[in-house]
């Protein structure tokens, strides 16, 4: 079937491609690593998050099992849970069976996705009021006016927020602020800062699963914008930034490439690279400083045996004048 123009498929091929052509003509190439997720970046992404190497996800999976007792106890009964992303099919029932909510909200800009997801969760929680919402959680836009009297629970697990630069991450902290409104709570994962060795393991696994899902971009960039990239040129490569307290993943040129991406050309010399994506990790104090930054209270923390992950609930307190 023909796509009819400015259909959202349209809007997000024209914004990658927006994107492509201003990252790789950028003093420092880069590309914004939401464009890593197309369907086959998701699949990838799901086996990361199964690999030995990469600890995040079963480390916050073990502590949403031990604290969902604790959260219970904090959250009102009967609020709406606006999941940012389009929820895991893990960690979004352990949530949803502790504090019972009236409605669950999933935000993604992935519709087809989001709908399966979504659906799924109904079929397992058939009385839970399930509102999918086709939206880039980063820009502006709006909650279903249905749950306007209920108390809001944002959800952001994953440490996804680390995929942000700080100065990026404040201001989506602040937009969902101010979507949940004063009195709203918030639940978040964050990864903590940890010897660099298994740092660079988590994102440059045996297996090469990550490299696969960097890599993918490429592919990615090549099929929807008509490019001509030689993928098999590029390398994987992950770095510890330990000034920016941060992962680095890039596309590093094995030898002097020229190609083009809808019509513009471009030069990759040996050893110059593309930059994919970065994964910020937090120290306690710093991760609580982000929060407060984005107009978010943290009121409480917690971290597995190892301190490896933490996960933080935090409140929309009314803005004061004293501390
Ligand atoms: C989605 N996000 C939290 C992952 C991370 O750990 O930063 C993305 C990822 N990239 C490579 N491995 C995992």
């Amino acid at each position: 079937m023909l796509a009819t123009p400015d259909t959202p498929a349209d809007d997000q091929t024209a914004a990658f491609r927006a994107d492509v052509l201003a990252g790789l003509s950028a003093p420092i190439p880069a590309v914004p690593a939401r464009w890593l997720y197309d369907h086959r970046g998701s699949e990838l992404f799901d086996e990361i998050t199964r690999l030995p190497s990469y600890y995040p996800t079963r480390t916050e999976v073990a502590i949403f099992h031990e604290i969902m007792h604790d959260i219970a106890a904090r959250i009102p009964m009967g609020a709406a849970v606006v999941e940012f992303g389009a929820g895991s099919a893990t960690k979004t029932p352990i949530l949803l069976k502790a504090i019972t909510p009236a409605a669950y909200v999933p935000v993604d800009i992935s519709g087809d996705y989001l709908e399966q997801s979504a659906a799924d969760l109904q079929h397992d929680f058939p009385a839970l009021d399930v509102i999918p919402v086709v939206a880039d959680f980063a820009r502006e836009f709006s909650l279903p006016g249905g749950i306007d009297h209920l108390p809001k629970l944002g959800f952001f697990p994953g440490s996804t927020i680390g995929n942000f630069v700080p100065r990026s991450a404040t201001d989506l902290l602040r937009q969902f602020r101010s979507l949940l409104g004063d009195g709203a709570h918030l639940l978040i994962g964050m990864d903590r800062v940890k010897p660099v060795g298994r740092l660079i393991a988590a994102y440059d696994d045996p297996e090469g699963v990550t490299a696969q899902f960097t890599l993918n971009l490429l592919t990615r960039i090549n099929r929807e914008l008509d490019g001509d990239i030689p993928v098999e040129a590029f390398r994987h490569d992950a770095r510890w930034n330990d000034i920016l307290s941060r992962i680095e993943i890039h596309l590093v040129a094995m030898r002097d490439v020229a190609f083009t991406v809808a019509g513009t050309a471009f030069n990759f010399a040996k050893g110059s690279s593309i930059h994919a994506e970065n994964s910020h990790k937090y120290g306690p104090r710093g991760g609580r400083v982000l929060l407060l930054a984005g107009g978010w209270t943290p009121v409480a923390e917690w971290t597995d045996p190892g301190h490896d992950f933490a996960v933080i609930l935090a409140e929309a307190q009314p803005v004061r004048f004293a501390p």
